[in-house]
């Protein structure tokens, strides 16, 4: 029996034709799970991936915040709560302008393949607003996480839906929610958000997880193929938490990382970005402009080129770590001129499809990121279990556990994809081992 996976996606385009994130998502799944499908005809007749593109629930609600002039504002606040089988619905909050309901579905997509990989017990959600926080004060800020909490309490809990951080929501921003979350229920329930502050249940090196996740993945890789990261060239894209924790991670274990980027352009410092350069991208994060020209002022060594992406320099090793939609054909093209060998994303649906497809045809090899940057996620369930225990795991515990982790990450991404077919292929090996995982939860759960 040969199943044609792309009538799915098609069916999504036509209900769903602005939902690019949602359809880009959808067909690089199922695109490999054709073979999958020939092997268990029971979900075929279950109707598993008919059930899969139907999320649980999604919900929308106007949040009304005031800004320091005493005006009121008017945002969206989402949440998709994708699907359970597996455990509560978890996945990150994403404030940021150009939130719309097509990219919370498709990131909750995402990240049903990606908790289901860590082998740990959840379910896959997102959400967020389209709130910008470029540019507003701590007490705007604040003001508006109190009122997206004032709705999102409704819908919450640590045994229903965890939200944590994703773009503009840190640590600030957590605390903030979990603030309102205690005042409005009355409950000290740690477990309902992760990515707080260890003050208040968070985990110890949560911060730092999702990047060292994406170099311990990227260690597995290149010691699949016979290579070794270190004295690697390596560039990488944006200057938020997950670049930040990947360059950390790199000077660690002795790559060299030599560029960097943000929206106004990119810093090349072939000197090295370490130490005290690392840890500047949290200033320039912090700062609320969203630029990361003034690396070059502050380090003279280094050159900024306004305007332009970071692919075009040379490197052993590309990460993109800012956001979806970040390398396109030509970066593709680029990229694989430069002689690279090996491309992991770091951040979500970083890598247009077709930029996917030809770093893959010219023998680039991709580490996809719902395997490379689960890291974050999977330390966001260690957390969930640190609050249900009422105790507290010390940093070399979680980073021991998330370093093995990772293995098994990339270990069942590989043998997935050796298995059905494609050989080394950890896209297809990502996607197939998280569905497996799914599909088996599903079916023991009957027709729901
Ligand atoms: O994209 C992601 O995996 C996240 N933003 C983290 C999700 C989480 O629940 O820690």
């Amino acid at each position: 029996m040969s199943i044609d996976m792309k009538k799915y996606v098609e069916q999504i385009e036509k209900k769903f034709p602005e939902q690019s994130e949602f359809i880009q998502s959808v067909d690089d799944v199922l695109s490999s799970l054709g073979p999958v499908l020939e092997r268990h005809p029971e979900w075929v007749k279950d109707k598993i991936v008919e059930r899969l593109l139907e999320p649980e629930h999604m919900v929308s609600f106007r949040v009304v915040w005031e800004d320091d002039n005493g005006e009121p504002q008017v945002n969206i606040g989402y949440r998709c709560q994708f699907n359970g089988a597996l455990g509560p619905y978890k996945g990150g909050l994403r404030f940021a302008p150009n939130v719309y309901p097509g990219l919370i579905k498709g990131l909750a997509f995402e990240q049903i393949f990606k908790n289901a990989l860590t082998g740990l017990p959840i379910g896959g959600g997102k959400g967020g607003s389209d709130f910008n926080p470029n540019g507003k004060s701590d007490k705007e800020v604040m003001r508006f996480c109190q009122a997206f909490m004032a709705e999102a309490n409704k819908h919450i809990g640590a045994n229903i839906d965890v939200p944590a951080g994703d773009q503009g929501v840190g640590g600030r921003e957590i605390g903030y929610l979990f603030g309102q979350y205690r005042k409005i229920t009355g409950r000290y329930e740690a477990g309902v958000l992760t990515g707080k502050g260890v003050e208040t249940g968070g985990l110890a090196g949560r911060a730092e997880a999702t990047g060292y996740g994406i170099v311990f993945f990227i260690q597995n890789m290149l010691k699949a193929n016979g290579d070794s990261i270190e004295g690697k060239t390596a560039v990488i894209s944006g200057f938020g938490n997950v670049a930040w924790g990947t360059a950390q991670k790199l000077e660690q274990v002795g790559a060299k990382l030599i560029a960097f980027s943000g929206p106004d352009g990119y810093i090349l410092d072939e000197s090295g970005i370490t130490g005290e350069k690392v840890e500047y991208m949290l200033e320039l994060r912090a700062s609320g402009k969203d630029i990361c020209s003034p690396y070059a002022d502050k380090f003279p060594e280094a050159k900024f080129f306004p305007g332009e992406k970071p692919w075009g320099v040379k490197a052993d090793l590309y990460i993109p770590c800012a956001t979806q939609n970040d390398v396109h054909l030509e970066h593709a093209k680029q990229i694989v001129a430069n002689g690279c060998k090996y491309y992991c994303e770091g951040a979500n649906l970083p890598t247009t499809p077709d930029a996917l497809e030809y770093l893959q045809k010219n023998g680039v090899i991709v580490g996809p990121a719902k395997a490379a940057n689960a890291g974050g996620v999977a330390c966001s369930a260690i957390e969930m279990s640190q609050n249900a225990q009422l105790t507290v795991f010390s940093k070399e515990d979680v980073f021991e556990r998330l370093e093995g982790i990772m293995k098994h990450i990339h270990d069942s991404s590989a043998e997935a994809a050796e298995e059905y077919g494609f050989g080394y292929d950890l896209v297809a090996g990502a996607n197939i081992a998280g569905f497996i995982r799914v599909a088996k939860a599903m079916q023991a759960q009957g027709w729901v």
